[in-house]
């Protein structure tokens, strides 16, 4: 018979070892979605979900060369761009966000780092967001102090900065920043005291080593983050990843499992990519220790499940959201 060693005990650790996570991931599969199970059920609900509605606030155009990405300006992905929003009508799409069950509104921008000019525009779209009553999280790139408090000051709960792979896979992905930029990011916004939503991709060419390392660097971080988005993969045409090779499905699970053994007590999103999966696949994901999702018909360019079938998917499986 096989026996996990992973313990179960209520505690969250910030020096995991490659070796143990490796471990982790060799699990034979019933053995690890049980594991993740048993840690999930005694930190949270386990019949309980979390729904973020995603609005791109700032469109395509984007300097940056994220291979992935489809509103980098470096590559041809037929997108119609569109600039900084008004904060009206931000508002407007986070109250309609609200009426259809959401408690956090998540706004993404297509930036490097904001602009100043930009800057005062945000801050009202905060303000008024939150004036609604849900919770405000936003992604605008990388960050400045000064910039870190000001969202702060204006009432963000959550900062959206996602790491995406391991340190390795990173820079064979990315060339016009470092790795070790989004970290300070993330620095500078734990500092001003905004909650952190980080995760990444799975499924854009990296080896099981890169998922590894890369839920062992988010793990290992000074504080775990509140928020881990997974994303699965997305082949956006025109960008330079658009040919990938599918992973299994059953990977995705698996890396849901282990970050929810890492890291106990964060919500894990099971985020981009759930057009693709079957509702058995998306079970399966909650059973692993997923407890949040993007919920609206739209991701940021591409399409999410509308909220009729996910509504749908909920009560067949007696999962509740508030
Ligand atoms: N510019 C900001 C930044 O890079 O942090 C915010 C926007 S960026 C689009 C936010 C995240 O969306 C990325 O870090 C990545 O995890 C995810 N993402 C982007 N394109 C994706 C794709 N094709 N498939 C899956 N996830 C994707
Ligand atoms: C995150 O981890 N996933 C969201 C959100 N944070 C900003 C974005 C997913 C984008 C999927 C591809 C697209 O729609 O362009
Ligand atoms: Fe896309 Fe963000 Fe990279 Fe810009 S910085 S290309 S929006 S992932």
């Amino acid at each position: 018979m096989h026996t996990t060693c992973i313990s179960t005990e209520v505690t969250t650790r910030h020096d995991w070892q490659l070796a143990e996570v490796a471990a982790l991931f060799s699990l034979p599969f019933n053995e690890l979605i049980f594991t993740a199970q048993s840690i999930h059920r005694r930190h949270f609900d386990p019949n309980h979900i979390q729904l973020s509605t995603l609005l791109n606030i700032k469109t395509g155009k984007c300097s940056e060369d994220c291979g992935y990405c489809a509103q980098s300006v470096r590559f041809n992905t037929h997108l119609t761009e569109e600039d900084l929003l008004e904060p009206l009508d931000v508002e407007r799409a986070a109250q309609h966000a609200k009426e259809a069950g959401a408690t956090r509104f998540c706004m993404g921008a297509a930036w490097r780092s904001p602009k100043p000019k930009d800057f005062a525009r945000v801050l009202e779209i905060v303000q008024r967001v939150k004036a609604t009553g849900l919770e405000a999280c936003m992604t605008l790139g990388m960050l400045n102090d000064s910039q870190a408090h000001q969202l702060k000051s204006a009432g963000l709960d959550y900062y959206n900065h996602n790491l995406d792979t391991s340190p390795e896979y990173y820079q064979t992905i990315v060339s016009t920043h470092r790795y070790q930029d989004r970290l300070n990011t993330l620095k500078k916004v734990h500092h001003a005291g905004i909650k952190i939503c980080c995760g990444g991709i799975i499924g854009m060419g990296e080896t099981r080593e890169d998922r590894l390392k890369f839920l062992l660097t988010l793990a290992n971080l000074p504080a775990h983050p509140d928020s881990v988005p997974l994303n699965q993969y997305i082949p956006i045409a025109g960008t330079p990843l658009a040919n990938s090779q599918p992973i299994d499905i059953f990977e995705i699970v698996r890396c849901i499992a282990v970050a929810r053994i890492l890291m106990p007590r964060s919500y894990v999103r099971l985020a981009a990519g759930r057009t693709e999966m079957n509702d058995a696949l998306q079970a399966l994901c909650f059973l692993a220790g997923a407890n949040s999702v993007f919920y609206g018909d739209k991701l940021l360019t591409t399409e999410n499940p509308t909220v009729e079938q996910d509504k749908q998917l909920f009560n067949r499986l007696g999962l509740h959201t508030s």
